[in-house]
């Protein structure tokens, strides 16, 4: 397994960040080291509009960089998420890492990196405990170089009401709150999105009306008092703050690492501000969030050990021959390359014997994720075997630690399946949140952006809808005996086993224990190519208010056009047109294009 990287805060380890505590304790003492260039006697104040000021002694200094390289980047990681996207992209564009350790690292940077990750109140807390916040302070106010990503820009408000309010780090006007859903908006913000740029800020030259990557709950609001840094904005039911920019100071709501070209220029910018771009990047055409199409990759060791990309049909993966083995439709790292070049939104890893294996002891399906994560600038997601988990040896392993384990090796996001289940049963039997499973537990600390619930029903027919106790639908084309009613059973360990719970009443009881985002699979249809679902999705993705990802069943380009004009899903997955190569993720793009439907071009 790599080694973390050499940061005190990137040694918090899973149970570290468990939400009781939420303290990242691992900071090392050193934050309180007579070495420190600033002086503990820093009074934080109040204006009269109450905007929280820092106030430097006299003692406190910049010390010019002891930096003698100019390819080195400081990045600001307290360990809390997912970095090794933002380390990769900065690595990709010719820069070396310096972590930071200790607050006079921020002191000293040539350019500082903060991509903040996690929840608000919980960075606040390790910010200030180390004396980071007192430094980044110093750092903005003294005009140094400086971007902030994601939380990196909320944390600069005075204030957020996630979990809160919580107190910031001050610098710019403003409270952070939670995006409204009650306006039809599914939360959290899941995609790409286009920006109105306010103001030249350099860093979003190249942007020109292409999609940026958001993936959030959360927004900061633009206002007279702000307007002096807001540089530009999103729309996502109302304007909230895309990013902000103030002489060398930067800050963006989006993930310029997980925006694929067009973020890594923004990168590009910031890294190198004098430099002139030789090509101009063609003009785009965005103007609202995008419908996301995303390409799956179905993993698992086939009967020789290697791992493989297969695809089931309604999940059978094995061939229909003598020999029965696994079906190979090629190699993960590469395949997962592919589909970032053909301009996939997203990419998702399942492995699909997660549920019998334990994932930890499958360190080559880690190693997928680390290599696919160099070069590879758009969300992973990967699902398989997160569960609490005891092995051989009567060590338990807690489904926050798979989970972390993933985050660390480049996930964006994770997907439970089996577990999901369980938890939804005992959810609805009870009523009770434990706030002990997977869901909850995995949420509160990444964030519900993070959890994403992967359902695997299968249709089972009915002569009417008051035949079973689950929610059943009046589906467009009859059963087998003519049955013109169906529900949609729920089931777990690669659809082996039927459980006592139905799709719509799983994905309401997800959504409350904090998942973020539905993929919703359909095993009568997975691996046919007659086109999605598209009764079931609709039920779905009308019962809840985040978002769902249609997936299987899509065979042609107008598949695509049908599930999103025929209902609200938020994205489109498919697996086995592109590994055979039927349909280019690229004209599944044009055809919804020109259907008038908002897509990344
Ligand atoms: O239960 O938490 O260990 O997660 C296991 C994960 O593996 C689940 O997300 C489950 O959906 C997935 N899985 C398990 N067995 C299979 C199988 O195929 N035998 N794959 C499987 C599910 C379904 C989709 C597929 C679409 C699109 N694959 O992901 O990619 O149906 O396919 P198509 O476009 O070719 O029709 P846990």
């Amino acid at each position: 397994m790599e080694a973390a990287p050499p940061s005190p805060f990137t040694s918090v380890s899973a149970s570290q960040l468990n939400s009781n505590t939420r303290s990242f304790s691992s900071f090392s003492s050193s934050s309180s080291s007579s070495s420190l260039l600033f002086s503990r006697n820093y009074a934080i104040y109040r204006n009269k509009h109450s905007r929280v000021k820092f106030k430097s002694s006299s003692t406190l200094s910049l010390r010019a960089s002891s930096s003698s390289s100019d390819s080195v980047v400081t990045l600001l990681d307290y360990g809390a998420g997912n970095v090794r996207s933002v380390r990769n992209a900065i690595r990709f564009l010719g820069f070396d890492i310096k972590d930071v350790q200790t607050p006079e690292d921020i002191l000293n940077a040539n350019r500082l990196i903060f991509p903040g990750v996690g929840a608000f109140a919980a960075a606040m807390d390790v910010l200030n405990k180390t004396g980071m916040a007192e430094a980044l302070c110093t750092y903005i106010e003294k005009d140094r170089p400086f971007l902030g990503i994601c939380l990196g820009l909320q944390l600069l408000f005075e204030s957020s009401e996630e979990n809160g309010p919580v107190n910031g780090l001050g610098l710019i006007p403003g409270v952070v709150g939670r995006f409204n859903s009650s306006n039809g908006f599914r939360v959290p913000h899941i995609g790409w999105n286009a920006l109105q740029i306010t103001k030249d800020s350099e860093i979003l030259d190249d942007v020109g009306n292409r999609h940026v990557y958001f993936v959030h709950s959360y927004r900061a609001m633009p206002s007279d008092d702000n307007k002096e840094w807001v540089s530009s904005t999103c729309n996502y039911g109302e304007n909230f703050i895309a990013s902000i920019r103030r002489g060398n100071v930067h800050a963006v709501q989006f993930h310029p690492e997980k925006s694929g070209d067009v973020g890594l220029s923004v990168l590009r910018r910031f890294l190198y501000p004098k430099s002139t771009m030789l090509k101009k990047p063609t003009e785009g055409k965005a103007s609202k969030l995008a419908k996301r199409v995303i390409a799956c990759l179905d993993v698992r060791a086939n009967d020789k050990g290697d791992l493989v990309v297969t695809k089931g049909d309604q999940y059978d993966v094995r061939e229909h021959t003598k020999e029965n083995e696994v079906r190979n439709l090629g190699k993960p790292v590469e395949l997962a390359g592919q589909y970032y070049k053909d301009g996939a939104d997203e990419i998702s890893f399942l492995n699909i014997t997660g549920f019998r294996d334990f994932p930890l002891g499958d360190l080559p399906m880690l190693q997928v994720l680390r290599l696919t994560s160099e070069n590879v600038f758009v969300p992973l997601t990967v699902g398989g075997g997160i569960r609490d988990f005891t092995d051989a040896n009567g060590r338990y392993y807690s489904s926050l630690e798979v989970a972390s384990e993933y985050f660390r090796s480049g996930a964006d996001k994770i997907s439970i399946g089996s577990d999901a289940v369980y938890v939804a049963e005992e959810y609805i039997k009870t009523g009770v949140k434990t706030g002990k499973s997977s869901l909850e537990q995995i949420s509160r600390v990444y964030g519900n952006q993070a959890v994403v619930v992967s359902i695997d029903p299968r249709r089972v027919y009915l002569n009417s809808p008051d035949d079973v106790k689950f929610k059943a639908i009046r589906v467009t084309n009859p059963g087998p005996k003519g049955e013109e009613y169906a529900w949609y059973q729920c089931t777990v360990s690669g659809g082996r086993e039927g459980r006592p719970i139905g799709a719509y009443e799983l994905a309401k009881a997800v959504e409350d224990l904090g998942a973020g985002e539905i993929l919703l699979n359909c095993i009568d249809c997975d691996g046919q190519g007659k086109g999605f679902d598209v009764d079931l999705i609709k039920l779905i993705s009308d019962a809840v208010s985040i978002p769902v990802i249609a997936s299987s069943g899509a065979g042609v380009v107008e598949h695509f056009s049908e599930v999103f004009m025929k209902s609200t899903a938020s994205a489109a997955l498919a697996a086995g047109i592109f590994h055979r190569k039927e349909v280019p993720i690229q004209s599944v793009k044009e055809h919804l294009f020109n259907q008038g439907i908002e897509v990344r071009i």
